[in-house]
């Protein structure tokens, strides 16, 4: 059905108005969308069987294939990114934290603002249903991201945006009411598979394929096991929570790209400059007060100190 002045109208606002909570970039997609959705919903389901989920069993939910499940009706989305490169370096000495999680938790931060939204929107058209996801709820972000235009996947995996580049959160709100869509992204990694050579445990298996088995980033942040397998604590280098080795290389990042002054967004002090000292020191009313509103607060003290031991033993090695 052809989008009528109204509806334009509409979902130009609903854009704007997410814009002046801060998050960029934003866009629009249709469900059920385009067939692109199914053939990335298919590379799911080939991810699940050559278990390059590890112990994440959260990923088979079966609702994450079907958008329908999560909200009765669903129509549209709005897809937002919240930019979260600041113009602050760490402590050279420090151990290293992946940005995503240098500021306020970011399912927090995106959820209160498009909660907001959402809330503006059913001011607009009162019969709207809505619904915001942000991350843990079973949807494919990355892939609705892409529908609605906001970036593409990197071979990397992770969503870049060509003004942007990739150091961004991202987020959705669902809706009952019939919105126009952007044009979805087009690929632009080109030849370029600088993060496939750059990853230190070759996790990135194929072009837009990561294997968590082999992933930092999982290791630090999701593994639950008491020890971290051999191979892995010999590429940790001073990783201790998340790794940003396949974004740092990413020539979209090396741009001058925007710098977020959302204070938000800033860094917290301890993060910048941590010791493997500290980690290993602090006990856990100290670290309950360290993680307090933050995303990293799904590494619990434990796996803080495990992670610690692992680059410590391995720099014992040396
Ligand atoms: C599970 C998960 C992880 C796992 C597995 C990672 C992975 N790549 O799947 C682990 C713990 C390792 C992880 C790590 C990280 N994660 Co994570 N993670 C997720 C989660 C919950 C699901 C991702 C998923 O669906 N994986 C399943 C597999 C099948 O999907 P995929 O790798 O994305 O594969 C898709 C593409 O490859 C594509 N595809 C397949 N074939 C082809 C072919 C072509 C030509 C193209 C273009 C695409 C394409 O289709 C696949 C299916 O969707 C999402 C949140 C969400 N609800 O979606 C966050 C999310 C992806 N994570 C996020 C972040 C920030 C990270 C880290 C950067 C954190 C860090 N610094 O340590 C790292 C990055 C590691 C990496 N290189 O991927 C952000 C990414 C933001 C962005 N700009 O893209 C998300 C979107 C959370 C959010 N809402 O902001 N994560
Ligand atoms: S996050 Fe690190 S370990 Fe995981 S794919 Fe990227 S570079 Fe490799
Ligand atoms: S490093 Fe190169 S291949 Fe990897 S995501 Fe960036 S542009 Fe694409």
């Amino acid at each position: 059905m052809k989008p009528n002045n109204c509806q334009n109208q509409l979902s130009h606002e609903l854009k704007e108005k997410a814009k002046t909570e801060g998050f960029s970039p934003v866009g629009i997609a249709r469900v059920p969308g385009s067939k692109r959705i199914n053939l990335r919903t298919a590379s799911l389901e080939r991810w699940l069987n050559a278990g390059y989920h590890a112990d994440m069993n959260w990923m088979a939910a079966p609702k994450r294939r079907q958008i329908e499940e999560l909200l009765e009706g669903v129509n549209s989305l709005l897809a937002v990114g919240l930019n979260y490169y600041t113009a602050i370096n760490k402590n050279p000495e420090a151990l290293s934290v992946a940005k995503y999680g240098w500021g306020r938790d970011y399912h927090k931060v995106i959820s209160q603002r498009l909660k907001r939204v959402g809330k503006w929107l059913e001011k607009q058209r009162p019969s709207c249903k809505w619904k915001v996801c942000v991350d843990s709820t079973p949807l494919l972000d990355k892939v609705w991201a892409e529908e609605a235009g906001i970036g593409w996947i990197g071979k990397h995996s992770n969503l870049i945006n060509s003004q942007q580049g990739s150091w961004m959160a991202i987020g959705h709100l669902l809706c009952t009411e019939p919105l126009t869509p952007d044009k979805p992204a087009q690929a632009l990694c080109g030849r370029c598979q600088k993060c496939m050579d750059a990853c230190p445990t070759k996790a990135i298996t194929e072009p837009f394929v990561v294997d968590a088995r082999k992933c930092l980033a999982y290791h630090t942040i999701e593994n639950r096991n008491s020890e971290i397998p051999e191979n892995i604590k010999q590429s940790l280098g001073t990783w201790i929570a998340g790794c940003d080795i396949c974004q740092e290389v990413c020539p979209w990042n090396q741009r001058s790209i925007p710098r977020s002054v959302d204070p938000e967004i800033m860094p917290k002090d301890w993060i910048l400059n941590l010791t493997k000292e500290q980690v290993l020191s602090w006990d856990d009313d100290q670290w309950a007060k360290n993680l307090q509103g933050s995303a990293l607060s799904r590494i619990k003290p434990w796996m803080w100190r495990r992670n610690a031991k692992a680059i410590e033993e391995k720099i014992s090695d040396i």
